[in-house]
């Protein structure tokens, strides 16, 4: 008799049990008021019970309802954007990426090569990224810049088309010269020049160092 009626006591609290799970259940549904439920959140039973893995307690109501009052609305923990990087193998300068190219090419050829990888060709627009650029290729060899003067007059444009006298710029003495005929750019890396640009036929092959935004 005994046992009969301890199973009958279990069989009451499991069923009481389960009632409060639907019910919970019911609630994280979402009912019309809930703005719990509204903002991405949802609503748990125990207004002082912790959270669930993944969710946070947050300042929404579950509802207006006098069965929400015991109620804790956990909202999701945002997921924090991950920081820009630069790809494997690329070397890091603020929020830019470099590549150097064992390779030899002319200004298009070197431009080409660069997009296949997403990046382009050098663009300075800072003392500290021309001396970067000249710590990166120094002992190394010559770089091609991103620069092109398109109507062959000496007046340059980088390559995603700001002018080379709107920012910074590191021309040698009596450079650019020979319009017309010197319609892009390298920097030199060694001698009393070094780090500063001289305009020379784009057809000329100088190292190519490829440079993208870190993403
Ligand atoms: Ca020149």
């Amino acid at each position: 008799m005994k046992s009969l009626l301890l199973i009958v006591v279990l069989s009451l609290l499991a069923v009481g049990y389960a009632r409060d799970q639907e019910a919970e259940l019911a609630i994280r549904g979402g009912e019309k008021g809930n703005s719990c439920t509204r903002k991405g959140g949802m609503c748990i039973k125990g207004k002082n019970k912790p959270c669930p893995n993944g969710y946070e307690a947050c300042g929404y109501s579950c509802g207006k309802r006098k069965k929400y009052k015991k109620k804790r609305c956990c909202c999701l923990i945002p997921t924090p954007t991950p920081e820009p990087t630069c790809p494997e193998g690329w070397v890091e300068n603020g929020n830019q990426c470099y590549f150097i190219l064992h390779e030899q090419k002319n200004t298009f050829e070197g431009f080409y090569l660069c997009k296949q990888l997403g990046a382009t060709l050098p663009i300075i627009k800072s003392a500290e990224q021309n001396a970067f650029l000249l710590s990166l290729m120094e002992g190394k060899g010559i770089p091609r810049l991103g620069m092109i003067a398109p109507k062959g007059d000496n007046v340059f444009e980088w390559l995603d088309g700001t002018a080379v006298a709107d920012t910074f710029s590191a021309w040698i003495t009596g450079e650019p010269n020979h319009p017309g005929d010197e319609n892009c750019g390298v920097m030199y890396v060694s001698g009393s020049d070094k780090g500063n640009w001289n305009n020379d036929g784009c057809k000329g092959s100088w190292h190519i160092v490829c440079q993208m935004e870190k993403k």
